[in-house]
């Protein structure tokens, strides 16, 4: 297969990885990751992290011509390092993105079987909570919370997914176009969430696949407890506009311009 053609029966695919002081951990992941799908390109989206992450990415890019750097002015959230991520994929041609975490809780031998699914689909989410999917190593805590987040993102925006916050994920580029990605403001979890909100109300087909999750070895967690109060504020905020929407089509009312929207 040549270069040119990518993923068979998917197209150019560009594996996002966003980082924020992932020195330990960026070598092993874009290793990982080119052994497992060699036809992907990688884009380190760097948030001009302290410990020289994105000099180490730079190298890496050097040597490897499936390998891009964005460096970003510092740190802007994960959100905001996904959607410039975007914009460069788009810019580029690519016709997937996807994306992964750099610290190895997203296994890049799990690729295959996301973009398999992609055949099919227009987002695959890459889930924890359901058959076949696992995760290893988190304290009861983060799994309490996960778990407790995603029944209450069900509960509040009647989506179906069982795991609408996780990271692992493919996107179809003609999606983050019709969902006008740019425009996300959200930054920790709810910035899943949100794609997926958005995704899911255009209509577009969402499947999960189960993936096995792994809590990282190297490095430090950026997770916080703002990163949870902001997915439950957005999530309630978006759940009873929702709400409010339907009530007012039932009424005959049109909603408010933009009004579907996150
Ligand atoms: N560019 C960028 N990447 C970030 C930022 N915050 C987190 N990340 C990256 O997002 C991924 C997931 O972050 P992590 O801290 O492991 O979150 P957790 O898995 O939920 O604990 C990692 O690759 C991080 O380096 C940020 O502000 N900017
Ligand atoms: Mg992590």
């Amino acid at each position: 297969m040549s270069q040119a053609e990518g993923y068979p029966g998917i197209g150019r695919v560009l594996v996002i990885i966003p980082t924020y002081d992932e020195a330990e951990n960026i070598r092993l992941i874009t290793e990982r990751v080119r052994a497992a799908v060699p036809s992907v390109d990688i884009l380190v989206a760097d948030d001009n992290s302290p410990d020289g992450t994105g000099r180490i990415a730079d190298e890496l890019a050097a040597a490897d011509d499936h390998i891009f750097v964005l460096h970003r002015t510092g740190k802007l959230g994960l959100g905001a390092a996904y959607v410039a991520g975007f914009a460069w994929a788009k810019d580029k041609g690519y016709d997937v993105v996807v994306e992964m975490d750099a610290d190895g809780s997203h296994a890049p031998e799990e690729l295959a079987g996301l973009l398999d699914a992609l055949r099919s689909a227009d987002v695959v989410l890459g889930t924890r909570y359901v058959p076949g999917g696992s995760v290893h190593n988190w304290p009861l805590h983060r799994l309490v919370l996960s778990r407790g987040g995603n029944l209450y993102i069900r509960m509040a925006l009647g989506m179906p997914f069982k795991d609408a916050t996780g990271g692992y994920r493919a996107y179809r580029m003609d999606v983050l176009d019709k969902i006008d990605v740019g425009t996300v403001a959200s930054q920790g979890y709810s910035f899943q969430v949100e794609l997926a909100w958005r995704a899911y109300r255009h209509g577009f087909r969402i499947v999960e696949v189960p993936i096995t999750f792994t809590e990282r070895e190297r490095g430090d967690s950026k997770m916080s407890s703002n990163i949870f109060r902001e997915q439950l504020l957005r999530v309630t905020r978006w759940g009873v506009q929702a709400r409010k929407d339907t009530l007012m089509g039932r009424l005959g009312k049109r909603p408010r311009q933009g009004a579907t929207w996150p």
